[in-house]
């Protein structure tokens, strides 16, 4: 059945978010309803809000959904109602890449994450002055309801901390799959990771359970750096330093580091992290910047064997990856606690506040 949400609009590029009642349509066959227990705030949220990533408008954002299942499709098998569940992004399910296992690379993910509609141009959202943009990942989850594609959800333990575990569709699950499922760094490797903020502190964690025995934080926020080393960071550069690049270099023996992670967005960041580069050293990207953004690279750098990898969501298929992830949480191998701020729903101003300033690594709206 079509039900009413409060869902926190965007209006139009830039606009704060206001709590506005819409409709949810009813789902289709293949759709979920999910009442909402949490959300992560994702940069991704903002720089869509910005205008810096492409997104129709009034759109509802939010896309680190988590919450319990209300109403199922009639050819939903995975979830029944009151199951909990998280939300990630969303995939065709049918194109080589998601047949392959990589629905990161689905060939349709740009249109079907941020076209504001399902993959046939329907909306799935209407407020009083007509159509909202909507199913966001999948999901538009910075609302009471979502209306969910069965293939953005990841089913959980009935005990499971929602408002802890809602990150690990977006944010937790790209810093960590870029390195368990990307680069794969073996013992005695040495790691940098650029941009400390929730995603790289993924990374820092996620190479912290084994292989490299260097991880090195980079960033220009010192308490980010401390938290870094809490969390596994054996070493730390501040990155307002000089010369990153020959900082790197310089903790390596000269070497340079056989794996970087790039998530900070920032272009000089990404050219550091290319020149701090072993022979045969790989540079995943992970950052977004603006659409459109270039940066030169000097090429006869790279000829020693290095490589530069674009990562999407760590590559990772959530329906495997996740439950993965919320075991080494539950384990206490990932301490998402350390990372987490939350705050009610109608504060989500207050949140999107902290985060711009770097007071908080990750958000986490909380529902009734
Ligand atoms: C996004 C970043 C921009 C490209 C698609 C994936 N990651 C999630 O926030
Ligand atoms: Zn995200």
């Amino acid at each position: 059945m079509a039900r009413t949400a409060t869902a926190a609009v965007v209006p139009e590029v830039g606009a704060p978010f206001a709590l506005t009642g819409v409709t949810l349509d009813a789902p289709r066959p293949d759709e979920v309803v999910v009442r909402l227990v949490a959300a992560g705030l994702c940069h991704t949220d903002l720089s869509v809000r910005a205008g810096k990533l492409p997104s129709p408008f009034p759109v509802v954002l939010g896309h680190e959904g988590a919450g319990v299942v209300e109403e199922v499709g009639y050819r939903v098998t995975s979830v029944v109602p009151g199951d909990k569940v998280l939300l990630s992004f969303t995939s065709c399910g049918a194109c080589g890449n998601c047949l392959a296992g990589h629905p990161a690379y689905c060939a349709g993910f740009l249109p079907l994450n941020f076209g504001g509609a399902r993959a046939d141009g329907t909306g799935t959202i209407n407020g009083a002055d007509g159509r909202v943009a909507g199913h966001f990942f999948g999901q538009s989850s910075f609302a009471t309801y979502a209306l969910t594609d069965e293939r953005s959800l990841v089913k959980v333990a009935p005990d499971a901390p929602l408002d802890l575990l809602a990150p690990l569709g977006c944010g937790i699950q790209t810093g960590a799959g870029t390195v368990l499922n990307v680069l794969r760094p073996e013992i005695g490797s040495t790691l940098a990771v650029f941009g400390v903020g929730a995603v790289g502190l993924a990374a820092v964690m996620a190479a912290a359970l084994g292989g490299p025995s260097r991880i090195v934080a980079v960033d220009v926020v010192p308490e980010r750096l401390e938290l870094a080393r809490e969390l596994g960071a054996t070493d730390v550069v501040d990155a307002r330093g000089p010369d990153v690049a020959a900082a790197l270099r310089e903790l390596t023996g000269g070497a340079g580091v056989d794996y970087a992670v790039e998530a900070s967005g920032n272009v000089a960041a990404l050219r550091a992290a290319i020149d701090a580069l072993a022979l045969r050293g790989t540079c995943a990207i992970v950052g977004a910047p603006a659409f459109g953004t270039t940066v030169p690279v000097d090429v006869n750098g790279l000829l020693g064997g290095k490589r530069i990898v674009g990562v999407t969501e760590g590559d990772a298929d959530p329906r495997r990856f996740v439950p993965l992830l919320a075991d080494l949480v539950s384990r206490g191998a990932l301490p998402l606690d350390k990372l987490v701020r939350r705050y009610p729903f109608v504060d989500i101003e207050k949140a999107v506040l902290a985060t711009e300033r770097g007071e908080v690594v990750k958000a986490v709206l909380t529902f009734e």
